[in-house]
């Protein structure tokens, strides 16, 4: 018995004698995804992006993708080849998405969608994080003097196809039992132009887009947003199913820029969260806080290489997109969406941009 008990000690001893020590500071081998390895073969990575939505994506008087959305592939880029401006946008009406993501011919979509379960399913396709809490609302003539959705009964409403937009609305008029003509139209601006016409009463999509489109009118005031939030819109990025190591790249770039901004690291002074020349990595630390060291990968830290990118990666991104405030502040506030109070705020003001632990 006693002879059996040294035995199995001494195998035991062995055996752990042949395991690899691991320590925070060992490399980490990450195998990159067929996607990422053809954004980095060819250098660029190539974002399925809207091209008439103010504000989230469009091009812009220079001819320049502009937008919250198009920043949020600058970011990717950045995480990923070092770099924003090594984008390729692949402008995508509604009803191209399924068949962009399906073919593999885009990286990633960052493009107002909405994220819904028969879409996660079947789009061949991992939504990333919510980049935007959204919900569809309607607009209408202010000259028709109405306050509620319900005040369009018997008139018409103008709404694009290939939309969650489309099926919401068709579910609210019959829930409520009211008698509203859908004119359906598969361009997006297509759709707005016949509600300015007139030959709709009302225009339906996500509030964001709403107000998107009312501040491109020729008298915004003349369009008012009725107060009923008919859906739930959370707007998410898009990744290739096949591709889950991407998709983290994706995910935790998204989750970065968020919690840059929770830890009051923007663009202008990200700089100062690095060490100093000489500063040596204890006083460094104290001096930021471990938790901001291991965000940005600094001081002997872990961040960027457990996704098999630029260890500070995140130093990249805000440097040259800035953090989610500061995406938010540029592209939305301009188009009439204020940010405090609503859920697009960070978790710590009451909103439920959140991000995981960086640890
Ligand atoms: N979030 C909804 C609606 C997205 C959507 O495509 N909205 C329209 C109106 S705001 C749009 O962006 N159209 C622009 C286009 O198709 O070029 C969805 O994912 O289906």
């Amino acid at each position: 018995m006693k002879t059996r008990a040294v035995f199995l000690v001494a195998l035991l001893a062995l055996l752990l004698s042949a395991l690899p020590l691991v320590s925070a500071q060992d490399a980490i081998t990450v195998t990159l995804g067929p996607v990422s390895q053809r954004v980095i073969d060819r250098d660029s990575l190539v974002c399925g992006a809207n091209q008439s939505l103010q504000g989230f994506g469009f091009v812009n008087d220079e001819g320049q993708f502009e937008g919250f959305d198009i920043d949020v592939c600058r970011a990717v880029a950045a995480a990923i080849l070092g770099d924003a401006t090594k984008v390729e946008f692949r402008p995508l009406q509604a009803p191209e998405r399924q068949a962009a993501m399906q073919s593999g011919e885009i990286d990633i979509m960052s493009r107002n969608t909405t994220m819904t379960l028969s879409r996660d399913s079947q789009w061949a396709t991992t939504f990333g994080p919510i980049t935007f809490y959204d919900g569809q609302g309607v607009i209408a003539r202010a000259e028709l003097g109405i306050d509620s959705i319900a005040g369009l009964d018997g008139g018409s409403i103008c709404v694009q196809t290939g939309t969650t937009t489309e099926l919401n609305i068709t579910d609210y008029i019959e829930a409520n039992s009211l008698s509203i003509e859908l004119q359906v139209f598969a361009d997006a601006n297509a759709t707005w132009e016949a509600y300015v016409q007139g030959r709709c009463d009302g225009f339906t999509t996500d509030k964001s887009g709403l107000a998107a489109y009312r501040s491109t009118a020729e008298d915004p005031g003349a369009h008012v947003i009725l107060p009923e939030t008919i859906s739930k819109e959370p707007l998410a990025i898009l990744t290739p199913q096949n591709d889950p190591q991407f998709a983290e790249v994706a995910a935790w770039t998204v989750y970065g820029l968020i919690q840059a901004e929770e830890f009051g690291i923007t663009s202008a002074n990200v700089a100062e969260f690095l060490p100093a020349e000489g500063e040596a990595d204890d006083a460094y630390t104290a001096r930021v806080t471990p938790a901001v060291a291991r965000f940005l990968g600094q001081a002997g830290n872990q961040s960027g290489n457990y996704l098999g990118i630029a260890n500070d990666y995140m130093v990249t991104v805000i440097t040259q997109v800035g953090n989610y405030g500061e995406i938010y502040e540029r592209n939305l506030v301009p188009i009439g969406l204020e940010r405090a109070g609503t859920l697009n705020d960070l978790w710590t003001r009451g909103g439920l941009m959140y991000s995981p632990p960086f640890r």
